[in-house]
Formats: structure tokens, sequence, C-alpha cells
């Protein structure tokens, strides 16, 4: 039995969930608050160390780092391949984890959705200023991966991959806020590709209990 440790709320959470899922991989979540007041139980850091979620663990097994979580969920299990055979879409696929590590996440998540509904939502003023910044970011980011994303059916084509296991949590909440719908009216491949796969069954199955 896989148990992946973390909270429904989290994008990456949610990435690794819809791998699980898209695989047909039976699993157990294991709630770990990350933002409860003192932050998450000291024995979890052993399993994260840097109190990140999530982390899985199989048998005697334990990783973190969801692009590494990923793969093992693709290598390790029988179920459809989510991974492309070919040296270039391989390599896409890897493109598109590492653009949405490094410059998607804290930007559309962080700076503009965070600010724009987590903070409004429990009474806290959105920063404008920290928004207005990212804007110009988040319009290369969704610039970026309109050019990258296949003209049709998943970000690489026909076949579902962890790209789309990874960019859709991110991409679902950027499109939440004005700036995000906006931004994603001028990327058509990526608007399509994103009102797809968000009727899918293991993206309903992945919603958090509390938005
Ligand atoms: N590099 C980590 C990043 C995971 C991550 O940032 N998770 C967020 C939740 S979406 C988190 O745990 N945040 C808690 C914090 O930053 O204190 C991974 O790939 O798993």
């Amino acid at each position: 039995m896989i148990e992946l440790y973390g909270a429904d709320y989290s994008v990456y959470v949610r990435s690794a969930r819809l791998a699980l899922i898209e695989k047909g991989v039976a699993h157990e979540l294991r709630p770990i608050d990350v933002f409860a007041a003192g932050g998450p139980p000291a024995s979890y850091l052993e399993l994260q160390p840097f109190g990140k979620i999530p982390a899985l663990k199989h048998g005697d097994f334990t990783l973190y780092e969801t692009a590494a979580i990923l793969r093992y969920i693709d290598e390790a299990f029988d179920g459809p391949p989510l991974q492309p055979g070919s040296p270039q879409l391989r390599a896409r696929m890897a493109q598109f984890l590492s653009i949405l590590d490094n410059y998607a996440y804290k930007t559309l998540v962080w700076d503009i959705y965070v600010e724009r509904v987590s903070k409004p939502r429990e009474g806290a003023s959105a920063d404008e200023v920290k928004i207005a910044s990212a804007l110009g970011p988040a319009r290369t980011i969704i610039q970026a991966l309109e050019t990258l994303a296949a003209d049709d059916g998943f970000l690489l084509g026909d076949q579902l991959t962890l790209a789309d296991c990874h960019a859709a949590p991110m991409l679902a909440l950027f499109e939440k806020t004005d700036e995000g719908g906006f931004l994603l009216r001028s990327a058509p491949r990526m608007s399509s590709w994103l009102g797809m796969f968000q009727e899918r069954r293991s993206f309903s199955q992945t919603e958090p209990a509390s938005p």
C-alpha cells in the first residue's frame, strides 16, 4: 500500500494524487498540515526534512520531492505509461516539470492566487504590489507553456503524462484569479487543455475539501 503524506489543499500533493489515480495505484492520503501552528509534526521531518508536502511511503521505501515521486509512481507500478517513450517528448516532459517547479509555482500560486483569493478569503488584504510585479513573469510563464504545449489533447499530445498531472493543479488555481483568467484567454492551447483536464474524474476526485 502506498501512503502519501500531505494535505488536499496542496498543489504538489494533488499532482502526486493525480498521477496515482491516473496510473490506477491504490493509496491512502495521510493528513499532514504544513501550515498548522507550530508546523508539521516533528516525526514528519524524518520523512521530509524540509517540512514540505508531499512525501511518499511504499513499504520500507520513502521518497520526497514531487518530480521524483511522480516518476516513481510511473515506473514502479503497472498501469498506463505516464512518460513518453521518445527522448524528445521525455525531455519535453522534464522541461514542463522544471518550468512548473522553478517559475510557475511561486508566481502563479503564491504571488497571484494566494494574494488574490486565499488572503482576502481569510480576511487579509491582497498585496497589490506583489500581484502587480508578478504579472510580467506570469505572462512569460503562460506564453512559454503555450509555446511548448501540443496543439490538441494533452500537453504532449495524445498521451496523458506527468506533465499534465503536475501542471493542472497550479494552472487551475491560477485560472480562478481575474489576472489568471485574462492571461489564459490569450493562450488557447493551455485554456482548452485546462478545461479538458478539469473534466477528468481524477481531477474531481482530488478536489480539495475546502478550496
Ligand atoms: N520541492 C517540493 C515542494 C513542495 C512544496 O512546496 N509544497 C508546499 C505545499 S504546495 C509546502 O509544503 N509548503 C510548506 C511551506 O513552504 O512551508 C516538492 O517538489 O515536493
